[in-house]
């Protein structure tokens, strides 16, 4: 049987490079679509090149952006690929705020731009939208699953949300493959630098390695489901192998707070932490009473999407789908590529 074909727009961010490096293990031909940026992007792809494992297949990177119709029809004609992954987006949350035109443009228009091409160039070819948890922004019931009512809390949500019902329409208008992740937060050693979980576990490195002296923190209160992006990208793989399209939410269904987060992290590090202070005031000392972290209202957000906890049943049966790495694990695993990198 002829290997089968993937295009993956935001190849260069996390989950582009965690989904690479799956397709390419199970025989498909990659192609990922970058971004021309004035430094390069492709740090979290350029290892594929050298792994003599998957060196024999076949990875290819093309110039485009998902603002850009031209570029995105032009791609997906050229390549007439088995599947497209939409994993493009501006995807910071709190940055949303900033840009919020950019990031609707991106966020929200980008996926009609892909599905219009679909239409247009081969309607056979399956659909991926990377859909998030941010959608349920306030959340109305909890845990959250499939049928939970949407309360997007920022232009990021809100832009996602639209990606996600225009999924839906194209899937019934034109009978189209096209399937949503609702994507719970998912995090690893790649994961961006301002995220919380990549920023606290750099940062409690660093001042273990005496590198460091404090690290500044918005809301400690907020509470996530965190899972690890490399389950996850095994999840995105099997919504497009499954037997129809739908839609699926997939998390781990477990959920810490943000200072729960530090103090395992804290922890594996044998970093002895005390804390003082309530609200915006609370801060951690370390055993000699020096001052390691500090909150700024600078990181918080207009509006906070305050906890977030998925179901994830529906994957569990129907995709036989389950997240194997737990938190501890993700930590661990975080922070063995972090010391990695500062004692080099
Ligand atoms: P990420 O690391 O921020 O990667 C985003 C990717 O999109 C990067 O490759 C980025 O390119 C690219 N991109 C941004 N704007 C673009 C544009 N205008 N045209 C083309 N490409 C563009 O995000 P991630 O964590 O891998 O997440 C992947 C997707 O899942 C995103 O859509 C995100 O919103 C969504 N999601 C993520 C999570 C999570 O917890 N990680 C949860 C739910 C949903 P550059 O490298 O050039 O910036
Ligand atoms: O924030 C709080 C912050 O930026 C998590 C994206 O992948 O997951 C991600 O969005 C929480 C928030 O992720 C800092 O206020 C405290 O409550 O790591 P984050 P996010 O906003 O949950 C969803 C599912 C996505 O789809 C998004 O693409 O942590 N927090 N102090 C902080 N957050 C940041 N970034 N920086 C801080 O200093």
């Amino acid at each position: 049987m002829k290997n089968k074909t993937a295009l993956i727009f935001g190849v260069t961010g996390q989950d582009g490079a965690y989904l690479s490096k799956l397709l390419l293990s199970k025989g498909y031909n990659v192609h990922g679509v970058k971004r021309r940026g004035s430094t390069l992007n492709t740090y979290r792809i350029d290892d594929i090149y050298s792994d003599p494992l998957i060196k024999k297949n076949k990875f290819y990177l093309h110039y485009g952006d998902v603002t850009d119709s031209i570029s995105v029809f032009n791609i997906i004609k050229k390549i007439n690929p088995d599947e497209v992954y939409n994993l493009a987006a501006q995807s910071h949350v709190a940055v949303s705020f900033e840009i919020p035109e950019y990031t609707t443009n991106a966020d929200a228009l980008g996926t009609i731009r892909i599905l219009e091409a679909i239409v247009r160039v081969n309607k056979k070819i399956k659909f991926y939208q990377a859909g998030s948890s941010e959608m349920f922004g306030k959340v109305v019931e909890k845990p959250q699953n499939e049928k939970t009512p949407f309360y997007p809390r920022s232009p990021y949500g809100v832009a996602k949300l639209y990606s996600h019902w225009i999924t839906i329409n194209y899937r019934e208008s034109y009978n189209l493959f096209a399937s949503n992740g609702i994507l719970f937060n998912h995090e690893s050693p790649l994961r961006g630098e301002t995220f919380v979980t990549k920023k606290i576990v750099k940062g409690l490195c660093k001042i273990k390695l005496k590198k460091q002296k404090k690290l500044i923190l918005g809301n400690l209160y907020s509470k996530r489901d965190w899972g690890h992006a490399r389950d996850y990208v095994e999840a995105i793989w099997k919504i497009l192998q499954h037997k129809k399209p739908d839609d699926f939410v997939i998390c781990t269904g477990k959920q810490y707070s943000i200072k729960q987060f530090i103090n395992l992290v804290a922890k594996q590090l044998k970093l002895k932490l005390f804390w003082k202070g309530k609200g915006i005031n609370e801060k951690a000392y370390d055993q000699n009473d020096k001052l390691i972290i500090e909150c700024n209202k600078k990181y918080l957000r207009p509006s906070e999407v305050d906890t977030l906890q998925g179901d994830y049943s529906k994957a569990k049966k129907q995709l036989k789908w389950k997240p194997k790495i737990n938190i501890n694990s993700l930590i661990k695993d975080m922070i063995s590529y972090e010391l990695k990198l500062l004692k080099r």
